[in-house]
């Protein structure tokens, strides 16, 4: 049988496909493709995800795009009962988390990455920085607080909603979280898991390998 296919250098939302997979323990395929022309609009690429977006998943004739939505579908594929919560109330609870991160704090932590690490300093724009960070302020309370009560999003155990979430923000890593010190430690915990610390070499290695044209073109497409 072929391997599941991950699309997507890591620097991109590929990363939560690469650190599920990690965590799962499955022997998988990683096409480190870029964003644009080269990459992920070119026809071959656009015949597997219309969206010419990244990622995207291949499991033999499955094809899937929406990078949380890979995340469950790979946790509940390979790790039911472990990483994907398999009662009602724990599916529910991860569907809510990564509903919760999509619409409250992804958009934030880009544009504070972007204007306070990314982009060449000159080019970074203090303002969008400090607004972005007034915007995620109050939703990352609603997270210390969870975390305050139970170790993990669902429960004592780190299931595919804390990867979901702690993947979405782990850019915040290097905001000053003194304020949040309940969400700080679990992103600390999350991160430092082996499947995270794997996948977030590929990352950083990307990061560091992107060329500042492509910076400014994702803060350009995006409109961060
Ligand atoms: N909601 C999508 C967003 C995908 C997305 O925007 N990916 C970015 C990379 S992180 C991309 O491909 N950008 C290039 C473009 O929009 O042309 C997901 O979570 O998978």
């Amino acid at each position: 049988m072929s391997k599941l296919q991950i699309y997507g250098i890591a620097r991109t939302r590929a990363f939560r496909a690469l650190w599920i997979a990690k965590e799962c323990g499955i022997d998988y395929e990683h096409l480190p493709i870029e964003i644009g022309d080269t990459g992920a609009k070119t026809p071959e690429f656009l015949a597997i995800n219309p969206n010419g977006r990244l990622p995207v998943i291949v499991d033999g004739d499955f094809v899937l795009f929406e990078s949380l939505a890979i995340t469950m579908y790979i946790a509940k594929k390979y790790a039911p009962g472990r990483l994907y919560p398999t009662s009602l109330e724990g599916e529910a609870k991860t569907w809510q988390w990564t509903s919760w991160a999509l619409n409250e704090v992804d958009r934030g932590v880009n544009i504070w990455s972007l204007h306070a690490v990314r982009l060449p300093p000159e080019e970074r724009d203090a303002a969008k920085r400090d607004e972005a960070l007034k915007v995620i302020a109050k939703p990352f309370k609603i997270l210390d607080t969870a975390v305050s009560k139970q170790p993990y999003l669902v429960g004592p155990d780190f299931t595919v909603a804390d990867l979901n979430v702690a993947a979405v923000i782990s850019r915040a890593i290097e905001m000053d979280l003194s304020a949040v010190p309940h969400l700080k430690a679990w992103l600390e915990r999350c991160l430092d898991r082996p499947a995270a610390r794997d996948a977030l070499a590929l990352k950083n290695k990307a990061d560091a390998e992107t060329p500042a044209d492509v910076t400014r073109r994702i803060a350009r497409i995006n409109r961060l």
